[in-house]
């Protein structure tokens, strides 16, 4: 860890806490970060020379590992012609089919830079088509960290315990309504009281930002048929799950026919690049065709399209599903039956490919039952898979993600590195 220390204290000396996004900072789980030299396949490798089993995966995006090939590639390819043009390509039109053939409720797509941006760009069109104020969302689900999309969120400001942030103005704070994940009474309670003005229902379809909570049955159902009927606009947010859960997402895992849509991470390849689309009707309300102004120099940058139509082309042509959903299975089951084994408060929640072990006897279905947590436990693993070669979220609130670079040995190892930890833990 010695070069990784001296380049995180000249790193605090210049950047804000050393990092350029919080949770990386590893504060909450009593650690520091791990200055990084390179990634391949299932592993990350970092400047001391030391290797980990990464569960991490950028948070997301490395469904296909690092430094995947046919993404190398495809970046390689597109580099030759150009960094950026801020002008249409072809290439963005290609990707953007390709997003509509699996999201066939995405009649329209824009490409955006981040998750963030998509996000802030949904919630201000479904203002500006419904002409109403008020958005509600789930208390514990994070999209990104826009003013109107902060309030009570998951992510790194569950992480921080950051109550509300200075510098989002109260009077655009209270157009957030909030409600319990999970908690479609709540929600009809909301619509009942302020139901002509709410423009969106904006939710992450499975919960992946305080840890992953998936949605009960009834859920994401009440949340279409309450929009419906009072003229509110669906957004699913699918950063996390978009081409994660299946090729379709969330959308087709569930049958949800959203008005509108965010996608990020996994259609960037791990570059940056995310996007928004719905209802024709809805999105042409978007500058130039439309009223509603949204923009980017960097929106559509050639290479991030190239390798996002690469990674998304590999999982629609290869088994990458089948082989996620056994290796997050083995993690999962694997990390529960260890904790119970060694007497450690612990449940699970899984979904797919991406899973959470949460310190606590649960069950967790929503914010309050995630933050029941003993982080301070989750913190002592953290650090101790880390000295043992796995990476970890240095968060209890959120997601641990198994990647296409994973084989069954690696879960293996990884497990015994947990038995390991949770051995020590109890000492
Ligand atoms: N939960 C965040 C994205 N979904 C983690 C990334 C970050 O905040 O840096």
């Amino acid at each position: 860890m010695e070069k990784s220390k001296k380049l995180f204290a000249e790193a605090q000396e210049i950047i804000p806490g050393g990092v350029n996004s919080p949770v990386r900072a590893a504060r909450s789980v009593g650690g520091e970060p791990v200055f990084v030299d390179h990634g391949r396949g299932a592993r990350l490798f970092d400047v001391d020379g030391k290797s980990y089993l990464d569960f991490v995966s950028s948070w997301g995006p490395l469904i296909c590992g690092h430094a995947a090939p046919w993404v190398l590639h495809a970046v390689e390819e597109a580099a030759k012609k150009g960094t950026s043009f801020g002008a249409p390509t072809e290439a963005e039109t290609t990707l953007a089919r390709l997003i509509r053939k699996h999201y066939p409720a995405m009649e329209m797509v824009r490409l955006v830079n981040s998750g963030t941006e998509a996000g802030m760009s949904a919630i201000r069109l479904a203002r500006g088509f419904t002409g109403r104020d008020k958005i509600v969302k789930f208390q514990g689900c994070y999209h990104g960290h826009a003013d109107s999309l902060l309030v009570s969120a998951g992510s790194g400001v569950a992480t921080l315990g950051i109550p509300g942030c200075p510098g989002i103005p109260a009077a655009l704070a209270e157009l957030t309504l909030t409600v319990p994940y999970n908690d479609a009474d709540a929600l009809e309670k909301t619509f009942k009281k302020h139901g002509d003005s709410i423009a969106a229902v904006i939710v992450e379809p499975v919960a992946g930002n305080m840890g992953v909570v998936p949605p009960q049955p009834e859920f994401l159902p009440a949340i279409d048929r309450l929009c419906k009927e009072y003229g509110a606009l669906f957004i699913c947010d699918e950063v996390i799950t978009g081409f994660r859960l299946s090729l379709g997402g969330a959308s087709a895992y569930y049958d949800l026919k959203p008005d509108l849509t965010m996608l990020g991470k996994i259609i960037g390849g791990g570059l940056p690049l995310a996007a928004f689309g719905g209802r024709r009707e809805v999105m042409e309300k978007l500058a130039p065709v439309g009223g509603v102004y949204q923009a980017g120099t960097l929106s559509g940058n050639p290479l991030a399209v190239a390798a996002g139509i690469a990674a998304v082309e590999y999982l629609a042509g290869s088994s990458v599903y089948a082989r996620l959903r056994q290796s997050s299975r083995q993690w999962a089951d694997g990390l529960l039956a260890l904790a119970r084994e060694h007497g450690v408060p612990a449940c699970g929640n899984r979904v797919e490919s991406m899973s959470t072990l949460f310190f606590t006897e649960g069950p967790v279905t929503d914010y309050d039952s995630a933050l029941k947590s003993d982080t301070a436990m989750y913190g002592a693993f953290w650090r101790g898979m880390l000295e043992r070669g796995v990476w970890l979220a240095p968060s209890q609130f959120e997601a641990s993600f198994v990647s296409a670079g994973m084989i069954p040995d690696d879960i293996e190892t990884a497990l015994d590195a947990a038995a390991a930890t949770f051995k020590a833990l109890k000492k």
